[in-house]
């Protein structure tokens, strides 16, 4: 299977670890988002990244549904079989990708509009949401025993990209967030190599 990333995306680098978690075997392809390559489009009508690439099949979309897909490829090991514990593995992965959304579209705000057109109000909401979702991690992390699942790569995800893009503001006053990375790193020795990069 191959998979069209970016180095710096950070759903990317959550299907990716959690795919190199469960042992299964990708094949990583730098895409190019703005190049809208035909592979990219002919794939994900979205031209979005992640998607995950398999012979003669459709391509799958999104990073929560690759998510899924490779829970199922895996026999059930990405997701708590328990109901409740897949209901709080489900809510946090929505969570951390829902953070991140909001950073890409501050990131989006910046980066592709002119700049006497960035609208800081609309960034400023974004970065409210940010703080809120950060702020409630920092009150409830994720018990992270020998168990990953998929709400933990969403959340590492999302630190990863949290430094690489926003480094020196987010971590002050969150200890227990800031600190988490390490306590994740035990689990999954691969993160500092496979989390977001420039
Ligand atoms: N909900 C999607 C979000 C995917 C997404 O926004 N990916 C970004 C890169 S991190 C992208 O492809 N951006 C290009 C665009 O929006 O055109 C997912 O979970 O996969």
């Amino acid at each position: 299977m191959k998979l069209l990333y970016s180095p710096a995306s950070p759903y990317s680098a959550k299907v990716r670890m959690a795919a190199r978690h469960l042992g299964i075997e990708i094949d990583a392809v730098t895409t190019d988002t703005n190049a809208a390559p035909s592979e990219l489009l002919d794939n994900n009508p979205l031209g979005k990244i992640p998607v995950l690439l398999r012979k003669g099949e459709p391509g799958i979309y999104d990073s929560v549904a690759i998510m899924h897909y490779l829970d199922r490829l895996s026999g059930g090991k990405l997701y708590p079989k328990k109901q409740d514990k897949r209901t709080e593995a489900d809510v946090l992965e929505a969570l951390c990708d829902g953070i991140t959304d909001c950073l890409l579209a501050i990131m989006y705000e910046r980066r592709f509009r002119p700049e006497e057109k960035i609208h800081q109000p609309w960034i400023d909401k974004q970065w409210g949401k940010v703080v809120h979702g950060l702020d409630y991690l920092e009150a409830n992390l994720p018990k992270t025993g020998k168990k990953l699942h998929g709400g933990h790569f969403s959340l590492a995800a999302l630190i990863g990209y949290l430094d690489l893009r926003f480094n020196g503001q987010w971590a002050e006053g969150r200890p227990e967030l800031a600190s988490w990375p390490d306590v994740f790193g035990k689990r999954f020795s691969d993160y500092a190599e496979m989390k977001s990069t420039a």
